[in-house]
This record gives C-alpha cells, sequence and structure tokens, in this order.
C-alpha cells in the first residue's frame, strides 16, 4: 500500500478555474480514468480521471475551489508502489474534453473564444454551485436548467437533503416567481411553471450550449452593436469557384465561398487594421494583431463552435478549403481541441448554404467584428443601359461601434465586396 497525492493534470492553457462538481468522496475505490472532478472555463468544461486505481483517502477540493495544473486533488490510497511512485498527476491522466458538447465555444454568433480575461461585469444568472445546500449534482443541475436557488429551500430528504421533488414543488409554489436570482444587474425573466398550462418535456441544453450561452450573452450586453450591409456582384467569382470546385471534388473536397471570403476578409482587414484588434481590458487603448486567424462558426449538432483558421493571408484557396473541411468534419465529430478554438482576431459566420436575405451577428468579444454572409441570389443589376442578371451576394458586418465607426465599417464592407467582386485580387 503507499499513499499517492493526485495533482490536477496539464490543463492547457487554463490556469485558475473553477471546480463545478466533485464526484468523488473519502472511502470511494477508483478505478484508472474515473472522473474525480469537472473543472469549467469560459471555453470548455472537463472532467479530470483518476491517474490509477486506489481507494479515496482524502479529497483536497470542493466545489467553487480554483485550480491550476498541480493543485492538489486528492489523496489516494494505492496497492502499486510503483504508481505512487509516479510524479503525481500533472501528466498523469490528462483531463477528458467532454465529447462532442464539451469544449466551448465560444458564439449566434459567435462561441467563445476570448484569448482576453472575459468580462467580469455580468456574473451567471445562477450561481455555479449553491454554497453548503445538502442536495445531490443531479437535483443541483436540474435546479439550475428551471433557475431554481436552492438556497431558498428546504429539503424534505434525509438530514435535509433537497430533493427533485422539493425543487419541482418549489417552483410550482413560487409560480415562478422569485425563482431566479437576477444576476446581469437587469431584471431576470420570471421562471414559469409551463406544466400548468400544458404537457412539457424537459430536455437539457447540451454542454456546448450551456457553454456558449454566458459568452454570448457577455457578448451581446458589453458590445454596442451595428450591423452594416451590402452587397457584392460574385458573377464572375462564382464561375472561377465552380471550376475549382469540379477539380476538388475529384480529389475529396470542396471549394466553397467561405475560402473565398476569408482571403477578402483579410485584404479587408489589413487595409482597416482597427477590424483586426481588440480593446485592451482597461478601454484606453486598441491593441492592432499583426496576424490574421479568422474564427469560422460551423453548425454542428450539439450546437455552434467557432474553430479558429490561423494565418490565413499565407494560405491559397486550395489549402483553406481543405482545412476548412477537415476542421467543419472534426467540430461536427465533437474531436475539439482548446487550441482550435483560440485566438480568432475576426469571425465569419456563413448561413449562404441555407438561406436568408440579412442578419445581424453578434461580434465574438474581445473581437470587434464579424461578418455575416446569406444566401447569394440572381438579380437584375443595372450596368447604365441594361438590365443584367448577375449573382449578388449580401454581406452583414457587425461592429463594436466603441471601436469603429459607421464610416470606416461601409468602408470596410465595401473593400471585402470589391475584393469579392474582383476574382483577380484573390490570388491563389
Ligand atoms: N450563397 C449561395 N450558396 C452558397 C453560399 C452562399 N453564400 N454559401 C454556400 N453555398 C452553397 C455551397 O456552394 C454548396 O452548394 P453545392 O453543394 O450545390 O455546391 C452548399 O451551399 C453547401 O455549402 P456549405 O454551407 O456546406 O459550405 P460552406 O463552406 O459555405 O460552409 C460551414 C461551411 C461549416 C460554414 C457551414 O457548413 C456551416 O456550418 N454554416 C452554418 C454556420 C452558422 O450556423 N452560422 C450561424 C452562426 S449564428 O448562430
Amino acid at each position: 500500500m503507499a499513499t499517492l497525492d493526485v495533482k490536477i493534470p496539464d490543463i492547457g492553457d487554463f490556469k485558475n478555474i473553477p471546480v463545478i462538481e466533485v464526484h468523488v468522496k473519502a472511502g470511494d475505490v477508483l478505478a484508472p480514468e474515473d472522473p474525480m472532478v469537472t473543472l469549467e472555463s469560459d471555453k470548455a468544461t472537463m472532467d479530470v480521471p483518476a491517474p490509477v486505481a486506489g481507494k479515496v483517502v482524502e479529497v483536497l477540493l470542493k466545489v467553487g475551489d480554483r485550480v491550476s495544473e498541480g493543485s492538489l486533488a486528492l489523496r489516494l490510497e494505492t496497492d502499486s508502489a510503483a504508481s505512487a511512485g509516479k510524479p503525481a498527476a500533472a501528466t498523469e491522466g490528462a483531463p477528458q474534453p467532454m465529447p462532442p458538447p464539451a469544449p466551448q465555444p465560444p458564439a449566434t454568433a459567435m462561441p467563445p473564444v476570448p484569448d482576453m480575461p472575459p468580462a467580469r461585469a455580468i456574473p451567471p444568472p445562477l450561481p455555479l454551485d449553491f454554497g453548503n445546500v445538502h442536495a445531490s449534482p443531479s437535483v443541483r443541475r436540474l435546479a439550475r436548467e428551471l433557475g431554481v436557488d436552492l438556497t431558498q429551500i428546504t429539503g424534505s430528504g434525509e438530514k435535509s437533503r433537497i430533493t427533485a421533488a422539493d425543487v419541482k414543488a418549489f417552483l410550482q409554489r413560487s409560480g415562478g416567481a422569485g425563482a431566479t436570482a437576477g444576476g446581469s444587474g437587469i431584471p431576470e425573466i420570471p421562471a414559469q411553471d409551463f406544466a400548468k398550462f400544458g404537457p412539457i418535456e424537459i430536455k437539457p441544453l447540451s454542454r456546448l450550449r450551456k457553454l456558449s450561452g454566458p459568452h454570448l450573452h457577455r457578448a451581446w450586453l458589453n458590445v454596442p452593436h451595428v450591423t452594416h450591409t451590402d452587397e457584392t456582384d460574385i458573377t464572375d467569382l462564382e464561375a472561377y469557384r465552380k471550376m475549382l470546385d469540379g477539380a476538388a471534388k475529384e480529389k475529396g473536397y470542396r471549394v466553397t465561398l467561405l475560402s473565398f471570403l476569408m482571403k477578402a476578409a483579410v485584404s479587408a482587414l489589413k487595409a482597416h487594421p482597427d477590424f483586426n484588434s481588440s480593446l485592451s481590458p482597461d478601454k484606453s487603448s486598441l491593441i492592432h494583431k499583426k496576424y490574421y486567424h479568422i474564427g469560422v462558426a460551423v453548425d454542428t449538432p450539439d450546437g455552434l463552435v467557432v474553430p479558429v483558421i490561423k494565418d490565413v493571408d499565407r494560405k491559397g484557396i486550395v489549402e483553406l478549403s481543405q482545412e476548412l473541411a477537415d476542421v467543419s468534419r472534426r467540430m461536427r465529430d465533437g474531436k475539439i481541441a482548446p487550441t482550435d478554438i483560440q485566438g480568432a482576431t475576426f469571425s465569419i459566420s456563413s448561413l449562404g448554404g441555407i438561406g436568408g436575405t440579412h442578419f445581424t451577428p453578434i461580434v465574438s468579444a474581445p473581437e470587434v467584428a464579424i461578418l455575416g454572409v446569406v444566401k447569394a441570389t440572381m438579380k437584375p443589376v443595372w450596368n447604365g443601359s441594361e438590365f443584367k442578371p448577375r449573382l449578388m451576394l449580401p454581406l452583414c458586418v457587425s461592429y463594436d461601434h466603441r471601436v469603429i465607426d459607421g464610416a470606416s465599417a461601409a468602408r470596410f464592407t465595401k473593400q471585402l465586396a470589391d475584393v469579392m467582386g474582383d476574382v483577380r485580387q484573390l490570388v491563389l
């Protein structure tokens, strides 16, 4: 028998992130890979697994504690001296990002990808933890889903444990009113007992949606948004794209408009560097980024993810198309690494494959602008002497009005439109 101090292993760039669930207690017998605790950052939720088998002697973390790589998690009695001799944890049992729904991402536009400290002004609507209330993780989860504050409930279970029935009864009694604690400095939408009016079914949100929600909410509330719209004639570009796409299909990938949009965005970002910037945390300066990493919204069964295509300025249309195909496949399969969704300087949300005429994407703060694209349609366009059928693509640029003025937005969008309208500017 030996005692092993189990520490939080390498969790990427995350530091000082909260423990949201502790899955073990003293006396539990763990198998390797059994989850010990769950951590939740802005960008991802991850279970930290036991590195080896053993019996829990002491749990050294509680919900609400903040941890980084190397923080002590628990003391484990193992029957293998060899495993006890290992340097505890930091490299053992790397945390397992939850399947598809796990890593966030950040965003309607864009999930989550801030590299700067998240805005602090907006606490979550309800505490992630309800302090010392006596309730199991599943009851806590139910309370969070229903917007019920467990600290307001007296439990009817053994030793005053709060049960799921207590939570539902509380919701019914309160008629919804006062069930939630407003947390954003704005009046909370009162909870309601919808079951009073007809049958209901409660479907828990995917992890992805739970994580992206606060990011979107923060961005929506912190950024004074304006959306500028324009359109561009992509008739020639589309003919060229189809030619490339035909050849690409034979090789097993597609060339879609998105790769051209990424290149056009970089061209406009270079000419208008404020669009490739972030406000400093004290809001006294602009941080201009000299790299061009474009976040691309990808629709997955669990919600929106925004992988980041790095160094778009150094890649051609073919390379971008292949990378895009690969990354969207991985996102849809839930294979998301934290590095996939970090570092965007500007984002694109394309609904063009689905439809629409316009929309107002949400800026993925701390980025300051985002391009939304909807379906290109044939329109009669006056060329000075006659109407000609042209394929017109609507462009919707939302921007942070603290950083960008309307005139700059109009110029930026026009440049995007001009580049998309002249295929020669989009070099392979
Ligand atoms: N206008 C007209 N047709 C378009 C178009 C546009 N703007 N954009 C794409 N298309 C066409 C493509 O050419 C393709 O047609 P064919 O198969 O006939 O050649 C078809 O639509 C499908 O394209 P796609 O959407 O799969 O490919 P993409 O590279 O344009 O987009 C991706 C890839 C990952 C961005 C997309 O699949 C996706 O997930 N979009 C949703 C993003 C989203 O949800 N944004 C909202 C965020 S706010 O909640």
